[in-house]
């Protein structure tokens, strides 16, 4: 059977990006789902705090986020839907696994050499504003690796961004099985698979040599998925492209324009190189009202049942409460054995 886990940060409304990147997949594979596969899907507050957030506003992104994941399908008599920061256990393991990392792996990463970079005093090369950086930065990719460990999963669907994490998952349970199976133990860890989603990265639509971001401090930059129709028609208007007649998809040359067909695509479920032949001779014009009108096709029914269920605290505070218990339960027997392994039972 396969153990599904992907998890999502509660930064904000989730857009487009984290929709086409993400999120569809989890619904996808929920449908697709054998009898006996077991899906865990987990707002991860601890991950949150990595970068600096405001406590009030950090409580009702949770809730929102939640009410998010409801609305877009995630059915919680289907699959475990919880807060990660309600399960001790992540914590725990993550602990145990950062004895067992080296810090070579973590300085390798991708996402952390680009803070590092981001942080660089502009006079200095070697001058690091150590104000942007904390260690939970430097070592977030661990508790990642146990998040998707403590349930022993066997797959885990999320963005292109985030493969390096799942190989550096796969390279710590490799770790910890060679270092703690003794007396012809069999291996605690499956080693976890990346699951690519259908839709590669999003880009944003102000600056399309970045990917679409909760967190960028332009909001015109991404679509919510809580955007009303008039919203999303502004922002895909305003969308940057370029002045080369025709439409051609080349995302090096052309990422605006490559953003706005693979948006399309995602949203039509077609091949991007299908598409973009639907456009040789049309102009960008053109191109923007077809995308508005994918994209208000894609989130208007998630729209309408966030507003349905965003203000029922109750339902939701039940739901948040079962799959804490659900979560527990599987990963409790995870953290029994590494505890024993380990020599902490
Ligand atoms: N632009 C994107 N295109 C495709 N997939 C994306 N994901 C994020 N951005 C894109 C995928 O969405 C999932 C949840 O992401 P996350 O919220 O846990 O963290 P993130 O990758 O850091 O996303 P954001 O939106 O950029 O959040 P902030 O700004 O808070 O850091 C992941 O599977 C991710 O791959």
């Amino acid at each position: 059977r396969r153990v599904i886990f992907s998890g999502i940060q509660p930064t904000g409304i989730p857009h487009l990006g984290n929709y086409l990147g993400a999120l569809s997949n989890w619904v996808k594979l929920q449908t697709s789902a054998q009898r006996d596969d077991v899906l865990l899907f987990s707002i991860v507050g601890w991950h949150a705090l990595t970068l600096p957030q405001d406590p009030t506003r950090l409580q009702s992104s949770r809730e929102d986020m939640l009410a998010v994941l409801l609305a877009i399908g995630i059915d919680p008599t289907r699959s475990i839907l919880f807060h990660q920061d309600h399960n001790r256990h992540h914590t725990e393991l993550c602990w145990i696994l950062s004895c067992l990392t080296p810090m070579g792996k973590l300085r390798r990463m991708t996402t952390w050499k680009s803070r590092l970079a981001a942080s660089r005093n502009a006079s200095s090369e070697n001058d690091i504003d150590d104000s942007l950086l904390n260690a939970g930065l430097f070592s977030y990719p661990v508790l990642q690796a146990a998040d998707v460990l403590a349930y022993r999963a066997t797959h885990v669907p999320v963005g292109e961004d985030q493969r390096q994490h799942i190989e550096l998952t796969r390279d710590l349970a490799d770790i910890f099985n060679r270092t703690f199976s003794r007396h012809n133990q069999p291996p605690l860890f499956p080693l976890p698979e990346y699951v690519e989603a259908p839709s590669k990265r999003v880009l944003s639509l102000k600056d399309p040599s970045s990917k679409m971001s909760k967190s960028s401090p332009d909001a015109a930059s991404r679509i919510l998925l809580t955007d009303t129709s008039s919203q999303i028609k502004a922002k895909i208007r305003g969308a940057v492209t370029d002045s080369i007649p025709g439409i051609t998809y080349d995302p090096l040359s052309r990422p605006g324009t490559s953003n706005l067909l693979t948006i399309l695509a995602a949203c039509t479920d077609s091949d991007v190189v299908q598409v973009t032949k639907r456009y040789e001779n049309k102009g960008h014009g053109h191109l923007k009202s077809d995308v508005t009108d994918a994209v208000e096709e894609v989130l208007k029914g998630p729209r309408t049942e966030f507003e349905r269920i965003r203000h029922e605290k109750t339902f939701l505070e039940q739901i948040a409460q079962k799959g804490a218990l659900q979560a527990m339960e599987y990963s409790a027997a995870t953290i029994d054995q590494v505890r024993r392994r380990v020599g902490l039972s």
